[in-house]
């Protein structure tokens, strides 16, 4: 995990799991340097916010645990959508290429973060990001945050909206368990559908327990197997270009 969210090794993390444990001065220090780290975050943040909507350009934040199907929700989505939209991404992983060259085969332009071991984009990476892509006026850019449910909620990266995945291989409970990341987002797409016959997984509590942790959520069932659910996506998108503040 890394050092700037406070999730690093380095940190005492057994308080809170001792019964009659007290908040001894070192966990006030980590709290007030987390502080410093998210308010320079949130400047920058701000910045990249004012650079994309001066170009008018559609930023999504994808975040969900590893393997929840982030990648394979673009390539799809890039490659039927490429005639009609323009589209740039911006690629978060500890290690390795492989998403940006999964992008880039679609023929998007694309960029990626390695993050070594930290375990979400901040908006300094992404400013840094944006400058190299360059993305076009009017257009749609993904960022695909690193698979974490825990840290990158916390970070905000300059986005116009964050998108939660959750696969039905995971479990109806991931929102009671990490509601920050569903509180924070406005989509919750619900992924890997054709796999609901083999798995122990109650969309409706699935749906319930989204709601519980943010009410105005708007939640989408979709499979890139059968493509069962992929034009609610589509159109989910569309209007958000259509919508007032993004009329091209
Ligand atoms: N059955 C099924 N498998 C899927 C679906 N979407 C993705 N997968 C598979 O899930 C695995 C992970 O997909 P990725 O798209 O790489 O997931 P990711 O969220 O980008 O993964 P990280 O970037 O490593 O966090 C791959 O084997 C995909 O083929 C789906 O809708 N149904
Ligand atoms: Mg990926």
């Amino acid at each position: 995990m890394c050092a700037t969210c406070g999730c690093s090794g380095d940190h005492d993390h057994s308080h809170g799991h001792e019964k009659g444990h007290s908040h001894d001065h070192s966990s006030k220090t980590i709290i007030d340097i987390e502080r410093d780290i998210l308010q320079e975050n949130n400047l920058l943040a701000e910045r990249n916010r004012g650079y994309l909507d001066a170009k008018n350009i559609l930023c999504l934040n994808l975040v969900s645990s590893p393997g929840s199907g982030k990648t394979t929700l673009l390539e799809r989505t890039l490659t039927a959508l490429k005639d009609e939209l323009d589209f740039a991404v911006i690629e978060g992983d500890q290690q390795t290429t492989n998403d940006a060259d999964r992008i880039h085969a679609t023929g998007t332009k694309v960029t990626q973060i390695n993050t070594g071991k930290g375990c979400h984009l901040d908006a300094h990476m992404v400013m840094h990001a944006l400058q190299g892509l360059k993305p076009k006026e009017n257009s749609v850019l993904f960022i695909e945050n690193v698979g974490n449910l825990v840290c990158p909620a916390m970070f905000d990266l300059g986005e116009k909206e964050r998108v939660v995945i959750m696969s039905v291989t995971e479990g109806d409970d991931k929102p009671l368990k990490y509601p920050d990341m569903f509180h924070t987002s406005t989509l919750c797409i619900i992924k890997k559908t054709d796999l609901l016959p083999y798995v122990n997984f109650s969309m409706v509590k699935a749906r319930e327990n989204a709601l519980k942790a943010n009410y105005r959520l708007n939640i989408i069932e979709l499979s890139c197997t059968t493509n069962d659910g992929m034009e609610s996506w589509f159109n989910w998108l569309k209007a958000k270009i259509n919508s007032p503040e993004f009329i091209t």
